[in-house]
């Protein structure tokens, strides 16, 4: 039997909605490199441990007092059992570092999964995440939006402290961090709705802070940018600055378009030398010398 067709029968034999959101319901490549690699290594692990729950009953009843066994008190030393007790442990550990290693690779969050990848710039925010289509034009807030079957190149940085993105079901977790910027490849070919969210505790909200990753087909995606383009509000460096002070979500928010380049000063408001740069989108007000100019909005334009 296939390693992965025991996950399989052992999902089956369990209430469907426990795997919801994992990566044991896999709607992408990534995930499902995922769950082949557990059943591989489950099935690998289970030829130390079968054995030996085997084992050790039919020992305790074979050597118990009045059993079969024979008393060897002076018994030292065995090869067949040398090489058994040493011997499996060590293609063990080769076949499982191999598998690894190629799991590693096949998996790099920063390997593309294909041409023309649908670039979008994730900024992980106290509870929340802001998603830039700079193709598109269109922002979200605690919705990522994505055509299915087309490769997605996600550029996480953060506005904050550290976060840990993941959407389970389609690929791994990848850290956000201020001032760089980290890349996860994915692909989505199951439509529908995905939960995502930050693992790294980050403060009160820490345990709502998710979001929906919502899979269209190419078409439905197309008219939801529409859609997005016709009805959402833009998103500016003020409506930025006004996202940065911790709140939690509670509806997906649409922007028609934002400010070119919004990204790119978010890491760069973490840069040193930023106090002397004056790079504002990222922080909230710089402590010490900071004078020269108006920071009224009249000001700013
Ligand atoms: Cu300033």
């Amino acid at each position: 039997m296939k390693p992965s067709a025991i996950v399989g029968l052992l999902a089956a034999a369990l209430p469907g909605a426990a795997f919801a959101d994992s990566f044991l319901e896999p709607a992408g490549p990534i995930a499902s490199g995922q769950l082949s690699h557990f059943g591989v290594i489950s099935a690998l692990m289970l030829i130390v441990i079968v054995p030996m729950f085997v084992a050790l009953p039919i020992v305790l009843y074979r050597y118990r007092r009045g059993g079969k066994g024979t008393y060897r008190p002076d018994w030292e030393f065995n090869w067949g059992l040398e090489l058994l007790i040493w011997g499996v442990p060590v293609v063990l550990v080769v076949a499982l570092g191999t598998a690894l290693w190629r799991q590693t690779i096949v998996g790099d969050p920063y390997r593309a999964l294909g041409p023309d990848p649908l670039v979008v710039e994730v900024v992980a925010l106290d509870w929340k995440f802001l998603f830039l289509y700079p193709e598109q034009g269109v922002a979200t807030l605690d919705l990522l939006a994505l055509p299915e079957d087309r490769p997605v190149t996600l550029k996480l940085t953060s506005g904050t402290v550290m976060q840990s993105f993941i959407v389970p079901s389609l690929a791994g977790q990848i850290y956000a961090m201020a001032g760089m910027q980290t890349q996860l490849n994915l692909v989505a070919e199951e439509t529908g709705d995905f939960t995502g969210r930050n693992t790294q505790y980050n403060g009160l909200g820490f345990a709502t802070q998710s979001f929906t990753a919502r899979v269209m087909s190419a078409d439905a995606f197309a008219s939801w940018v529409e859609t997005t383009k016709a009805q959402g509000s833009a998103l500016d460096a003020d409506g930025y600055a006004r996202l940065l002070p911790s709140s939690v979500v509670s509806a997906p928010v649409l922007y028609s378009q934002f400010t070119p380049g919004l990204f790119d000063q978010v890491m760069a408001g973490f840069a040193p030398g930023m106090f002397q740069n004056h790079g504002h989108a990222g922080m909230p007000a710089p402590p010490a010398p900071h004078q020269g100019h108006d920071h009224t909005p009249e000001a700013a334009q």
